[in-house]
């Protein structure tokens, strides 16, 4: 059994000042004047350790390459650079990224995987991995095989699932993915249980496109299939994820009523305010997310649209996007987003300090602070001072 003090224990919705932790594997007891241990730590401020819902570590060789500005520029650029990309991105590529993350304090992360070929290298990952095998395609010619090669990925992250490996599911987004392999793939997760990702509203053509078959994407699509209609309403695929665990990454372009769905789905949020910024797609209205009490998460999304994947950077940039937002209040919400939310959207047993949680915890220097505490951890932080995950020093 370890022990920790603390002048600041956020749980993440409380403080407790002067605070100690008993803890093994799990968190066993929060409290003052604690038994003593043979080991006892001592630090400025102990919070859960951070979790990063969305990457695509598989872009993580991605610096100048891929082009920022405009969405469908930067996608048609991901179409001509990803198979280079996913070539050089190897042992050392995935190393980094996780070091990255892992610096900033990290313990767990949510994997877009679109090839499958990142498993050999995440299979051993010091962080906790959610694996979200991704489905995309949209050609009704090109399904079975889309759905055979989806399956055989699916099996082999299943067969390495563990208390660190989670195997999951991704529908890349309604645009890019045929109705009936998405119907297919979704019931695989019902079956099994798997939480599921998908990207949903993030640009104007996105929004346009689905709403009248018109805007960029028309000109997109029209350039492969002459005459491509939406194959999905934005309703219709936001009904498709009753009864599963859901995350909507970026619902830059949700309208009120898709934002009532998500929330009575019980579905969460994920936002990257980074990679929204660099694609130029718009800003959450994260004021109404909250106001509408729709759990949300913050992640960096890959290298694919940021420069970083340092949850503290992505933290800042949230709190600097979202200006009419009290600075306090937000910056307590999205310590709790990346934390207790992000726990839950990704079905994980950690980001809250209370008893039998995993003891994944993260210690941060923060001297001579009285108050705004979430505001300064934000602020002042970008690599943490020590990481338990599961109790163990990493
Ligand atoms: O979240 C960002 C922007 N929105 C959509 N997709 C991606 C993002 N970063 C990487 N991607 C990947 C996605 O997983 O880009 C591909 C998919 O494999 C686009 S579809 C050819
Ligand atoms: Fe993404």
């Amino acid at each position: 059994m370890k022990k920790i003090k603390a002048k600041f224990i956020l749980t993440p919705d409380k403080i407790i000042e002067n605070g100690e932790i008993l803890f093994k594997r799990k968190i066993i007891k929060i409290g003052k004047n604690l038994p003593n241990t043979n080991k006892t730590y001592k630090f400025d401020l102990v919070m859960p350790a951070l979790i990063n819902t969305h990457t695509h570590l598989e872009f993580s060789k991605n610096k100048t390459l891929l082009e920022y500005g405009d969405f469908i520029t930067w996608l048609n650029s991901v179409i001509h650079h990803r198979e280079n990309l996913f070539i050089e991105c190897k042992g050392d590529c995935f190393k980094k990224a996780i070091d990255e993350m892992k610096r900033s304090g990290v313990c767990a992360f949510g994997e877009i995987s679109s090839t499958g070929n990142d498993l050999k290298y995440l299979r051993h990952s010091p962080l906790k991995v959610v694996y979200f095998n991704e489905i995309v395609g949209s050609n009704p010619g090109a399904v079975d095989v889309l759905y055979t090669d989806f399956l055989s990925r699916l099996q082999s992250s299943l067969e390495l699932k563990s208390d660190k490996f989670h195997p999951a599911i991704s529908i890349h987004s309604p645009y890019s993915v045929h109705p009936i392999l998405m119907q297919k793939v979704l019931n695989i997760a019902r079956e099994k249980n798997l939480p599921i990702q998908a990207h949903f509203m993030e640009s104007k053509a996105e929004r346009e496109w689905l709403d009248r078959g018109e805007g960029d994407f028309k000109k997109f699509f029209e350039k492969i299939f002459p005459h491509a209609k939406p194959l999905i309403s934005p309703k219709e695929f936001l009904y498709q994820f009753r009864g599963l665990k859901t995350t909507f990454i970026h619902c830059v372009w949700a309208n009120d009523e898709e934002l009532d769905i998500i929330k009575n789905l019980n579905a969460s949020i994920a936002h990257c305010p980074i990679s929204n910024r660099l694609l130029n797609v718009g800003k959450l209205n994260l004021k109404k997310v909250m106001d509408k009490k729709i759990p949300f998460s913050v992640a960096t999304d890959g290298l694919s649209s940021n420069y970083s994947l340092n949850i503290f950077k992505e933290l800042r940039a949230a709190l600097f996007m979202h200006y009419e937002i009290d600075p306090n209040a937000l910056a307590k919400e999205l310590i709790i987003s990346v934390t207790k939310t992000a726990a839950n959207s990704l079905n994980l047993n950690n980001g809250e300090i209370a008893p039998n949680k995993d003891a994944d915890l993260i210690a941060i220097k923060l001297p001579h602070t009285k108050s705004n505490i979430h505001l300064h951890t934000i602020l002042h932080t970008n690599e943490v001072e020590k990481m338990f995950i599961n109790g163990e020093e990493i």
